[in-house]
């Protein structure tokens, strides 16, 4: 911390930043829009601080990616990865080599660099080349990342000079997709991950069941994906993942430093278990296959031992799928399980995660039974939650459980941005991009410090998204908000300054191909 806090005093604070176009040298800057941000400017998530100014560096045929000293072979990735991000279909080949000596961007993890925690970076951009200094790996990729943002759209050209000194403000900075109400592949999915990792997003939580379908092969239990995966809302053929294809993903997201957050929702949301194997049923008989979209009328069958046996199993094989320390039991809408049954059975679910030395991650309707020490809450509350409800979710953060944001009303992405948005529910309201964008996460639940809060999250259900069309449609630009939310110092959080930032993502987000909302909120030059 000190270090950081000697090199902030020397450093422009954010919002402080003043170089002009004309001034960074943007070699292309054609490419962006007209009377743009400069490229200190433009990044989003802000930084935590920039001092711009200086001559800065254009890359050429013979720019090199450097690592060292004494990089392993996980710098190395990062070089690679971030070669490949870089490349443009012109632009120079950009091979990795060792050693930090000479020309090029210069990547090097330093140990000492206490000031950047786990995933800060320090840029560094003079005409010699690009320094990228981190504590970890992770730190190399999430600079990286900005590096990718201070280039021209089209690829490699000039970066102007200057200093980027940067860390995120919360640890878990989250999008979730449901795969279970409709059905997508891991390919659409890894998909999902490219469009988040440029702006730090860190993990990715799968809500891998519900009443419409069980998207994971067990091996234990196999009717729950051969069967009960197969079907979704409005009785399209679903599908489900094999073991196979979610390691996959758990290593493609591991790569790009995202962790994978598997939920699997209990006791109620299980429709699809329930009509896989009649045994987990209390009166022994399977409901038919559900292609609705109601919630709350499923549960598991709390008294049957069978019951624990199927928890067990299930949670067992997911935790040896699962690299990351979390592992999601839902435990949300249990409409169908009384009070007592479901604060029985959260006891029992919760002791298992544990067991396979996992933390325990649910929804905020754990706080009305028995967190386990430790288990991590995820709020999904918005303005109209009752008092008494988030109550308990205070008391809970302020008894030591760690809080996830996901407020409805702000940030889930299956809310329609105004009447008019095809795709999408309404139930916690419209949520046009500055809504989403306007909180603070850190004094956004009265009585829970800053320090209770893990991060953020922004959740997609998929009842009324069914193609990656609508996907992209309701998730972006809204989840760039989420991302800066998460990551950005409160200092920086502003919606005239953050909208255009976001415009200046238009041409970005158009690279990449991705179909987003162009809200009439934000101020798009194209
Ligand atoms: C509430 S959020 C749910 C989901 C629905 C979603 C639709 C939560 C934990 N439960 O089952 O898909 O609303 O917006």
């Amino acid at each position: 911390m000190r270090v950081l806090r000697r090199a902030l005093g020397t450093l422009l604070v954010l919002g402080a930043v003043s170089c002009t176009a004309a001034q960074t040298g943007d070699a292309r800057a054609g490419d962006d829009p007209p009377a743009a941000l400069t490229p200190f400017e433009r990044l989003l998530p802000a930084p935590l601080s920039v001092r711009a100014g200086g001559p800065g560096y254009s890359f050429g045929p013979g720019t090199v990616i450097r690592t060292g000293p004494g990089a392993g072979p996980e710098v190395r990735r990062v070089g690679e990865l971030l070669a490949g991000q870089l490349r443009g279909p012109d632009g120079p080949a950009l091979p990795v080599v060792a050693g930090v000596r000479g020309d090029g961007i210069r990547l090097r993890v330093d140990g000492a660099e206490d000031g950047l925690g786990d995933e800060g970076y320090r840029l560094v951009s003079a005409p010699g080349g690009i320094d990228i200094v981190a504590r970890t790996p992770a730190g190399l990729f999430r600079g990286g990342q900005t590096l990718r943002q201070l280039l021209p759209v089209s690829g490699p050209g000039t970066v102007p000079g200057g200093t980027v000194t940067d860390r995120p403000r919360f640890a878990y900075r989250g999008a979730m997709v449901d795969i279970a109400r409709h059905f997508f592949t891991v390919e659409q999915v890894k998909r999902y991950v490219d469009q988040l990792v440029p702006y730090k997003v860190n993990t990715l939580h799968v809500h891998l069941t519900d009443d419409q379908g069980w998207r994971l092969a067990i091996d234990s239990w196999p009717r729950l994906a051969q069967y009960g995966g197969a079907g979704e809302v409005g009785g399209g053929p679903g599908g489900h993942w094999t073991k196979e294809e979610y390691r996959e993903l758990v290593a493609y997201a591991g790569e790009r430093y995202v962790d994978v957050v598997p939920e699997i929702d209990m006791p109620g949301h299980t429709n699809a278990a329930l009509a896989s194997y009649a045994e987990l049923n209390c009166d022994g008989k399977a409901p038919p296959r559900y292609t609705g979209v109601k919630v709350g009328f499923s549960s598991l069958c709390v008294a049957k031992e069978r019951t624990y046996a199927f928890v067990d199993e299930v949670l067992g094989e997911l935790a040896e799928l699962t690299p990351g320390r979390h592992l999601h039991i839902g435990g949300d809408e249990a409409h169908a399980t009384p009070a007592a049954d479901y604060a029985a059975f959260m006891d029992r679910a919760q002791q298992v995660v544990g067991r396979y030395g996992k933390t325990v991650m649910a929804w905020h309707q754990l706080a009305g039974a028995r967190p386990a020490p430790g288990a991590v809450l995820q709020y999904w509350g918005h303005d109209r939650t009752s008092a008494a409800d988030r109550a308990e979710v205070v008391a809970a953060a302020k008894a030591g459980h760690p809080l996830i944001l996901s407020p409805a009303d702000r940030v889930y992405l299956d809310m329609k941005y105004e009447a008019a948005t095809g795709p999408g529910l309404s139930w916690a309201g419209y949520v046009p991009v500055a809504r989403s964008y306007s909180w603070d996460p850190g004094a956004y639940l009265a009585g829970v410090p800053e320090s209770a809060v893990l991060g953020v999250e922004a959740p997609l259900w998929t009842e009324n998204v069914a193609t990656r069309a609508e996907w992209e449609l309701m998730a972006f630009p809204r989840v760039l908000g989420l991302a800066e939310l998460g990551w950005s110092p409160a200092a920086a959080l502003d919606w005239t300054a953050y909208s255009r930032r976001l415009a200046a993502q238009g041409p970005r987000m158009e690279a990449q191909g991705i179909g987003f909302h162009r809200s009439p909120d934000v101020p798009w030059t194209r």
